[in-house]
């Protein structure tokens, strides 16, 4: 996967050659570049925001810079693939983990990273006429621009390319992968600090295990996240899942 990212923080974007990522990168997992806005200006102060029309706070980055670098970064070259053109916005639909399993199978995706109030709206319609574009947040809150945000997503979307993770059988145990967050896990000593493993799993059981996890993750959604339970699909849980559930409403 080749992932190109559009900012004027280009330091930013630094953690991206650290550890997993790095080593992905250094493997050829991933190709990563990362480009300063800057360099697609023309004027001496190379400016890249303007006031906003109709007035308000705030500043909007121009049309004219974007446009240039979108036009160059998003170029294909002759029958190579279109990339996904990904605008991280707080006004932007929910990013989630069938998000990041859904660009792990392109071969190409940019980022473009605003910051003041946003981007002239009219270099995204624009671009969506030659690629698809999503505008995306992570979550409901807001960051100071989108360079955070487009971190964390290509940090979640690396992370099911393979080869990246080191045990492909984490990503299909992560929290969210059975619509459930995972529950509690534990190593050795068996007793630190006076508090002991649960029994069962150093019992040897395994179906009595897998039966404890899966209490255990249904319980923690339903404190945590009951919204995730009332938004599972129906048939996603079976009887001894809703028996355990009905002990926990009593
Ligand atoms: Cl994607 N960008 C910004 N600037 N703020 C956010 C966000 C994105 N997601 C949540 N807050």
């Amino acid at each position: 996967m080749r992932i190109d990212v559009i900012t004027i923080f280009p330091d930013y974007l630094a953690p991206l050659r650290e550890a997993l990522l790095g080593k992905a990168i250094d493997r050829g997992r991933i190709e990563v570049g990362v480009h300063d806005l800057r360099d697609w200006t023309h004027d001496v102060h190379r400016s890249v925001d303007d006031s906003p029309y109709g007035g308000g706070p705030g500043m909007v980055m121009k049309p004219q810079v974007w446009g240039e670098a979108l036009d160059e970064v998003c170029a294909t070259d002759a029958g190579g693939p279109a990339p996904r053109l990904v605008v991280p916005t707080p006004a932007g639909r929910p990013f989630t983990q069938r998000t990041a399993v859904r660009w792990s199978a392109e071969p190409r995706l940019v980022f473009a990273c605003g910051r003041y109030e946003g981007i002239d709206q009219r270099v995204i319609d624009d671009a969506a006429t030659r690629m698809p574009v999503e505008e995306v947040s992570i979550g409901d809150y807001v960051l100071v621009g989108g360079e955070v945000a487009a971190l964390v997503m290509i940090e979640a979307v690396a992370r099911l390319l393979p080869g990246v993770l080191g045990n492909p059988m984490s990503a299909e145990q992560d929290s969210f992968s059975d619509g459930l967050l995972e529950g509690p896990c534990y190593t050795r000593p068996e007793v630190w600090r006076g508090r002991a493993v649960p029994d069962v799993l150093r019992s040897g059981n395994h179906a009595a295990i897998a039966r404890w996890r899966r209490d255990q993750a249904l319980e923690r959604t339903y404190h945590r996240r009951p919204d995730l339970l009332a938004a599972m699909p129906e048939g996603t849980l079976d009887a001894a899942d809703r028996e355990h559930l009905g002990r926990l409403g009593e």
